[in-house]
């Protein structure tokens, strides 16, 4: 748990504001716009003026968390006032000025205070009031941790919405940051009458064609290393302009060689641009992996994590093949 004095200094800075702007990663998953969402609900509830600013759009399975739109995207022309207004930014499920791209270049030269409130691993301070917790399964953990500590009522919006968070980073529960807390806050949050088959289906049940196309064609270049212990694949940016689907209809393709027989580690390559990849690293449990993509500038978690290489699909799989395979073949020596 998040030390009390911790949350104290965040309630405090809440306090005495005025206008809030909130805002995550790029591609934001259902952790950050759930956490977000959750957020806006409570500084509206104590008359903040309250704005979510992203960097790139919601996508169709996370639209039912915010019918009335309130999420909106980073326009430089129509939201620097915004952000030139606001006494405080809060920075949800993520720590790397890198990945909140255009729009974290101007809130890291502002001088208005910001906290960061996140659960992954961090080197150095990021925000002014860093509320990282490792251990949590998920960043809506943290604000329902936070709307207990300020004694805010969790009402059915902002349960749906921390629901979604935990349910989609736990993957459904199944990933091993679940904990029994984990369980014990989805509880309550399930108490409160959200409908939890709704949300499920809303999320999982709602895959665009293009994506399912983009998956088949993903899956059907697995490759296998280290005796099988190892599985990988590539998605091009031929795939992409084959099928149609887009950048974020990737969410949960690195999760889906892990469920193979004998797989310890997946790795997904992905072509954001001819000499841009996404490296996605997931592992079942047994074998960190998150020092390999901090090797290549990257981070995450001990079983997933991810980093960004500025080399050709070629060139970044040979790179961070060879160093994966190394590392799954001194496991258990
Ligand atoms: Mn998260």
């Amino acid at each position: 748990m998040v030390e009390s004095a911790q949350w104290g200094k965040v309630l405090r800075v809440i306090e005495k504001a005025n206008s809030i702007v909130l805002t995550t990663h790029f591609n934001p998953d259902g952790d950050a716009l759930g956490s977000e969402i959750a957020l806006e609900r409570y500084l509206t509830k104590l008359n903040k003026n309250v704005w979510i600013i992203n960097n790139s759009p919601v996508t169709n399975n996370y639209k039912f968390l915010d019918p009335e739109n309130r999420i909106i995207v980073f326009d430089a022309e129509k939201h620097l006032p915004l952000i030139e207004k606001a006494d405080v930014f809060i920075i949800v499920d993520i720590s790397d000025w890198e990945r909140l791209r255009e729009l974290g270049a101007i809130i890291q030269k502002s001088d208005s205070t910001k906290i960061c409130i996140d659960h992954h691993h961090i080197e150095n301070q990021f925000a002014d009031i860093d509320i990282i917790y490792k251990e949590a399964s998920s960043t809506g953990e943290l604000i329902y941790e936070f709307l207990n500590y300020a004694n805010h009522e969790i009402d059915i919006e902002i349960a749906s919405a921390l629901y979604t968070c935990i349910l989609t980073d736990t993957g459904s529960f199944r990933f091993s940051n679940t904990t029994a807390l984990t369980h014990e806050i989805a509880s309550k949050l399930r108490s409160t009458g959200i409908n939890a088959r709704y949300i499920y289906q809303e999320v999982y049940e709602n895959n665009s064609r293009n994506k399912i196309a983009l998956m088949a064609k993903a899956l059907d270049n697995l490759k296998y290393e280290c005796s099988g212990k190892l599985a990988w694949f590539t998605i091009t940016q031929q795939m992409f302009e084959e099928t149609a689907a887009e950048n974020w209809d990737t969410e949960g393709f690195p999760e889906i060689p892990r469920t193979i027989e004998g797989v310890e580690v997946s790795l997904m390559f992905t072509e954001l641009e001819p000499d841009k990849v996404k490296v996605s690293f997931r592992s079942k449990g047994n074998i960190v992996i998150n020092e390999v993509a901090r090797k290549f500038g990257g981070g995450g978690h001990n079983f997933a994590a991810g980093a960004v290489i500025r080399k050709s699909l070629d060139k970044t799989i040979d790179m961070i093949l060879s160093e994966s395979i190394e590392v799954v073949n001194s496991y258990g020596n």
